[in-house]
């Protein structure tokens, strides 16, 4: 397709709510054989099934809360956001929240709160979370803003508001990125498009912040840089198996243990791969792929599917698949509103 079409837009949102919806069966889940996962998978196509309902968790739930926002108020505010961060988290507080989380989002929900970013910065001892949950909402961004540096900005800030932690917010920045070259159709040259996020990413991890808190959780220099290095290797190799890329990679809650994953998964199946099923496309393989993975399925398969569905496009998403899951027609929606404010900006 064409450079940032409407197409690509619902791709990306509809394929990250699949991601979700679908990878929560797995989630924290040690070894998922692919049978088990191509057997979820299939469970989704059988019509007799009627109307099958996997609901999403918070990955979607908060995701909805930024396209919301970013709908409404044509931009980034970070009051608006912050409110309905906490006023979906009370309206539904079961969604599957990391622990940590819970805390800044109830106390988001306080009308006497002035800095919405301090609660963010109070977690873990003042060193603020490093979890994906900043990275996992992060693909509307890319989706609002078509220039790169407001994608930067404000991926950054909008994970802030609960992940102070520069391994969690970078998290973010990276997740957005690679949405937002995915969008522009770069992942057609997967040499360039890997090599574009590791010279992005060098420059966002050589700031004061960064390298301090690398250096504190004796990280690499420039972690996510390191990462995405890890996954250009892996990238050039013939075979690679599901061990070597959760031992290289990750498979956790950290962000950076889950974000450079999901971009792998994308990468690893652009091509036909001998252990997926022949009829899948692309965007079906990388998320079988993902959730073969285990470990935080829910959340490397929605990143994957949003940077996926970016480069694919809505037609590659399995009609049967998205009728089981809950909030997909939504997010159709949602994207041809964000392709119109992107389009306006
Ligand atoms: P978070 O900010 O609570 O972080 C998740 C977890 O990471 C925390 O509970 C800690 O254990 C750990 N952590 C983060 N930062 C630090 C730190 N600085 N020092 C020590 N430990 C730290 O939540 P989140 O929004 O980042 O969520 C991350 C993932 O957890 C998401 O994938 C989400 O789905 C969730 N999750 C939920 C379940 C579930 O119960 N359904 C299971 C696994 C993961
Ligand atoms: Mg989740
Ligand atoms: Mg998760």
């Amino acid at each position: 397709g064409t450079p940032a079409s409407m197409s690509r837009f619902r791709g990306a949102l509809v394929a990250a709510v699949l991601g979700d919806c679908v990878g929560g069966e797995f989630e924290g889940a040690e070894e998922v054989p692919m049978e088990t996962v191509l057997q979820h998978l299939s469970g989704l196509e059988d019509e007799t099934k009627g109307n099958c309902v996997l609901e999403y968790s918070d990955d979607t739930a908060m995701t909805r809360c930024v396209v919301q926002s970013l709908l409404n108020r044509s931009g980034y505010d970070e009051q608006d956001l912050a409110r309905r961060f906490a006023k979906e988290y009370s309206a539904s507080p079961g969604r599957g929240y990391g622990s940590g989380v819970i805390q800044v989002l109830k106390k988001l929900a306080s009308p006497q709160l002035v800095d919405v970013y301090q609660p963010a910065r109070d977690q873990f001892n003042g060193r603020g979370s490093f979890g994906n949950g900043g990275a996992m909402r992060a693909a509307p961004f890319a989706l609002a803003f078509p220039k790169l540096p407001d994608v930067k900005q404000f991926a950054r800030l909008g994970a802030m508001l609960t992940h102070s932690c520069s391994l969690g917010y970078n998290g973010a920045v990276l997740q957005a990125l690679a949405v937002h070259l995915s969008l522009q159709g770069a992942l057609s040259l997967p040499q360039q498009f890997i090599s574009r996020l590791i010279t992005e990413m060098e420059e966002v991890e050589g700031e004061e912040e960064a390298l301090r808190d690398a250096r504190i959780l004796k990280e690499a220099e420039k972690p996510f840089s390191e990462r995405l290095h890890r996954v250009r290797d892996l990238m050039d190799r013939n075979k690679v198996s599901i061990e070597e890329v959760i031992s290289e990679l990750g498979n956790g809650i950290a962000a950076l243990h889950s974000v450079p994953t999901a971009i792998f998964c994308v990468l690893h199946c652009l091509q036909p791969r001998d252990y997926l099923p022949e009829n899948y496309g692309g965007l079906e393989r990388t998320i079988a792929y993902s959730l073969a993975l285990g470990g935080d399925t829910d959340t490397i398969a929605c990143m994957a599917g949003a940077i996926a569905g970016a480069h694919y496009g809505i037609e590659a998403v399995p009609q049967r698949w998205m009728r089981c899951c809950e909030g997909a027609e939504d997010a159709d929606m949602n994207a041809a509103r964000l392709h119109a404010l992107y389009h306006q900006t």
